[in-house]
């Protein structure tokens, strides 16, 4: 049985009453019979997890080490430390939240430990029932170059395999916040594949597409706090024989859209306490001269509560844009970096300026430098 997952976010939430509903998937999964995991990238919230999360996601893959599965190793077009195949294997890429420009990410370095096996712009092939199982992966790539990577790559099924490819992009019109790039169209994806399986995307999707599917399993907790995360389920795919989509236990959430106090007291009035306190978001129109402090200590047993209100004043503005659009404060940066540098590759450079990589800096601003005085000599 295949086990198809992504965008696990560890670490989303640190340091507050959620930081531990990142977890609830891992132990799920534990307690399923898989013989092969594949991970659509995003394992970590954050490009250089703190060592409390990088530690539970290291106990997990350990864990997997010691389960049985019927899966057999066959080949793969890079060296793989064998250690990796103990166990379940677990065969991920890397997402955004993981990329580290010039730098290791932490997808590789559990690669380095034999934990789990990392493919970008490759492949590897088991056997599991007398089926052979080609996995191709490309790990995250800048949106702008997705379109390059994945046509110079240009991916190949293996015949008589069944094939599955894993992707981590914006891939239209699935994108995953709205300021965000989108090249690829699913017409730009390779044929032949039974199911190209995408992360990035928070939220679920089955896609039919030529002979096979295209399958985004979503996060496996809400992390943008939409109305729409509200709506949809959480879970992971599983593949035995027929596709089906599990759904993982998750704290509840609640989303509600109210214009007055007594409108807010009356809708938390109405639900009932719980042992595992629900997520409550709660946006408000115009009401920008209530007190919500008051609501918020009078309710907090009831949940955890998130007010979003619309307010006219500029600074509000920009502020409320960010928490409307579902920014996070990366993705803001670089709108910001875009707007005001005009500079092309600004993903990139606010990464490698996050990273402290300031040679990487300099490369990039040297190579764009070299590039637009020879567009300039051009004309
Ligand atoms: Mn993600």
């Amino acid at each position: 049985m295949l086990l198809l997952t992504s965008d696990f976010h560890l670490g989303y939430g640190y340091g507050t009453e959620r930081e531990n509903d990142c977890f609830f998937v891992l132990k799920e999964i534990l307690n399923q019979n898989s013989d092969l995991i594949l991970f659509g990238g995003d394992l970590f919230d954050s490009r250089v997890p703190r060592l409390e999360i990088l530690s539970e996601a290291m106990h997990f893959l350990s864990k997997l080490k010691e389960k049985k599965t019927e899966v057999k190793f066959l080949e793969c077009d890079k060296e793989i430390n064998r250690r990796a195949l103990h166990g379940i294997p677990f065969i991920s890429i890397y997402g955004n939240h993981e990329r580290r420009a010039n730098l290791i990410n932490p997808i590789q370095s559990l690669e380095k430990a034999g934990l789990l096996i990392n493919l970008h712009c490759q492949k590897i092939v088991f056997e599991l029932n007398n089926e052979k199982i080609a996995v191709h992966g490309m790990s995250y790539v800048p949106e702008k170059y997705a379109k390059d990577v994945l046509t110079e790559w240009n991916p190949k099924p293996v015949a008589g395999a069944k094939n599955i490819l894993l992707v981590h992009q914006n891939i239209e019109p699935f994108v995953y916040s709205p300021l965000e790039d989108v090249y690829l169209k699913i017409s730009d994806l390779p044929e032949g594949f039974d199911f190209i399986i995408n992360g990035h995307v928070h939220w679920k999707n089955i896609v039919p597409i030529g002979q096979g599917k295209l399958l985004m399993p979503g996060s496996t907790i809400p992390t943008q706090l939409t109305k729409k995360d509200s709506e949809i389920k959480k879970g992971y795919f599983i593949l035995d024989g027929e596709l089906k989509f599990k759904e993982i236990r998750q704290r509840e959430f609640f989303y509600k859209t109210v214009k007055t106090s007594e409108e807010i007291e009356e809708f938390l009035n109405s639900l009932e306490e719980k042992e595992i306190k629900p997520i409550i978001k709660i946006k408000i129109k115009n009401a920008s001269s209530l007190d919500l402090g008051i609501i918020e200590r009078k309710y907090r047993n009831k949940g955890i509560l998130i007010f979003q209100r619309e307010i006219e004043t500029n600074f509000e503005k920009q502020k409320t844009e960010i928490l409307r659009k579902q920014l996070t404060a990366e993705e803001y940066g670089v709108k910001l970096l875009k707007e005001k540098s005009k500079f092309g590759d600004a993903d990139e450079l606010l990464n490698l300026i996050i990273d402290d990589d300031s040679g990487g800096v300099e490369n990039l601003l040297r190579d764009s430098f070299e590039k637009d005085s020879k567009n300039t000599t051009d004309l």
